[in-house]
């Protein structure tokens, strides 16, 4: 998280935390909400951050048990709350982004019906941030739907939380682009075919290496928000270090004392002190940093809605791996990158940007205006394009925070198409790109067709600040050529703005 101290990485390449520490700002006040498997709540260096109301689905008690709200299943949360909120300054352990943030935890992962998603994404409106490590299972490549009851409970949390000023939703963008090892060119899944990534409201976290270049496992996707770091296995290359889950033979979490960790690939080494580990990874690991964050900001802004926090992230952003190929300046000066969002976050930019903020209001003023057409459009099969127009005239909305895109499609294997939005600029931004689907989450699994386009929805984030009106342009090109392509038979665009 800061670069300059440690041994590897690239000095800059960090979260920019410790200027805004040194001010006196360390998260006090901001309570997180953890949505995962569990939380070890009586953890030493977790402890002291820890607000009653905490809920284990598993034993419908409240508050703090004797252990923890998931036994062994807490050794991913017990991770995830440490990189956010481990107590900073007690000579113990690590510190946390925010580490004089509190937190409640929710076990929904080790009980995932959907009234409990519901409970831990909205029961607490004094949640700043609700930090979701979490998504659909990667890597099959496949799209991946979300119940109605999830898009209600973040839309319900946006307007509701915080007297109105709603709770930050912030989620992995995950984990299964490849595996571990893969060449980075290797794209199975993208974020924005998982439907928990994708609503308007979230702030979906890419995850970056600690020189700045993507972890080969995060997902791309025109949804990506931001990127914040993360490591490999923690031998080979560096991995996060964080709270680890203890048993009472101190045999759980990532760090169980026999010489293995349980995800993603054995090792050899970790901390000989039992309750700490040195290999967490993945976009699980970089979504509480850019929680963390938020919890910092908060504290001196309190009063930003959540729109106002999106933004000021957005603009505070540090491009990163600046030669990359994805990386685009938009017609509102923006960098935006399908592979880091609008770059990695950084928590004293992001206090600098605030500080002359005004607001944009919350939910209550939150413009939308949607476009949609039922059509019979042919894909060509000779690998042109089909373009399909939407003239959009009349919307009030000035400036886009968001924008969402249907399509329904045919097509037997829409694996096989390419698709992008394309603004009145020529501004083009990649939404679907060719791909296999397998049957299970394994590249080693045989293929299969991708499963049909009915009303899929995609988030489309780097269009922040254009006006909606004007003439948006959707382009479809099936990349397999010569077999049968199909019909686009709708679509739909949705901007939310002001
Ligand atoms: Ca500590
Ligand atoms: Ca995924
Ligand atoms: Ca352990």
């Amino acid at each position: 998280m800061f670069s300059s101290t440690q041994s590897a990485g690239t000095a800059g390449i960090d979260l920019n935390v410790m200027s805004t520490w040194q001010s006196g700002i360390s998260g006090k006040g901001s309570l997180i909400g953890i949505v995962d498997d569990g939380v070890l709540l009586d953890h030493e260096d977790l402890l002291p951050n820890v607000q009653s109301g905490s809920i284990n689905f598993l034993s419908g008690s409240n508050g703090l048990s004797s252990n923890d709200t998931g036994g062994s299943l807490a050794n991913h949360g017990t991770a995830v709350a440490g990189l956010i909120s481990a107590r900073g300054g007690n000579s113990l352990g690590v510190s946390g982004v925010a580490p004089c943030s509190q937190f409640v935890a929710y076990n929904y992962l080790s009980k995932s019906t959907d009234a409990n998603m519901t409970t831990a994404l909205t029961t607490n409106k004094d949640v700043y941030v609700s930090n979701n490590s979490w998504g659909n299972v990667d890597g099959s490549g496949d799209f991946k739907s979300a119940p109605s009851t999830f898009f209600a409970a973040i839309t319900s949390g946006l307007a509701n939380g915080r007297d109105g000023k709603g709770t930050l939703y912030v989620f992995a963008a995950g984990n299964g682009a490849g595996t571990l090892g893969e060449a980075t060119n290797f794209e199975v899944d993208n974020s924005n075919y998982d439907s928990f990534s994708h609503h308007y409201g979230t702030i979906s976290v890419a995850g970056v290496l600690n020189n700045g270049t993507r972890a080969s496992y995060s997902e791309k996707g025109a949804n990506l928000w931001l990127s914040a770091f993360t490591g490999r296995d923690g031998v080979t290359n560096t991995a996060l270090t964080t709270t680890d889950n203890i048993g009472s033979n101190l045999e759980w979490g990532y760090n169980p004392g026999d010489g293995s960790t349980a995800y993603p690939i054995s090792t050899s080494y970790n901390l000989p002190d039992l309750k700490y580990n040195n290999s967490f990874n993945g976009t699980s690991g970089a979504a509480p940093q850019v929680s963390g964050v938020i919890a910092l900001l908060l504290e001196k802004y309190p009063n930003l809605t959540w729109r106002d926090v999106k933004k000021i992230l957005a603009k505070s952003a540090k491009k990163i791996n600046s030669s990359h190929s994805s990386w685009i300046l938009t017609g509102q000066s923006y960098h935006f990158s399908n592979v880091f969002g609008f770059g990695s976050a950084d928590a004293t930019a992001a206090i600098s940007v605030a500080s002359t903020w005004s607001t944009l209001g919350g939910s209550s003023s939150l413009k939308t205006f949607s476009y949609e057409n039922s059509t019979q459009q042919a894909i060509p099969t000779d690998g042109s394009s089909l373009v399909l127009s939407a003239v959009i005239s009349g919307s009030g909305i000035t400036k886009i925070e968001s924008i969402s895109l249907e399509i329904s499609s045919d097509h037997s294997n829409p694996g096989e198409l390419v698709m992008a939005l394309q603004a009145s600029d020529t501004i083009q931004m990649e939404i679907h790109e060719k791909h296999n689907c397998y049957s299970g989450p394994k590249k080693t699994l045989p293929t299969k067709n991708c499963s049909s386009l009915s009303k899929q929805a995609y988030s489309i984030s780097g269009f922040l600040d254009y006006p909606a009106n004007g003439t948006w342009k959707i382009e479809i090109k099936d990349a397999v050529t010569g077999t049968s392509a199909g019909n686009i038979t709708y679509y739909k665009l949705t901007f939310y703005g002001s």
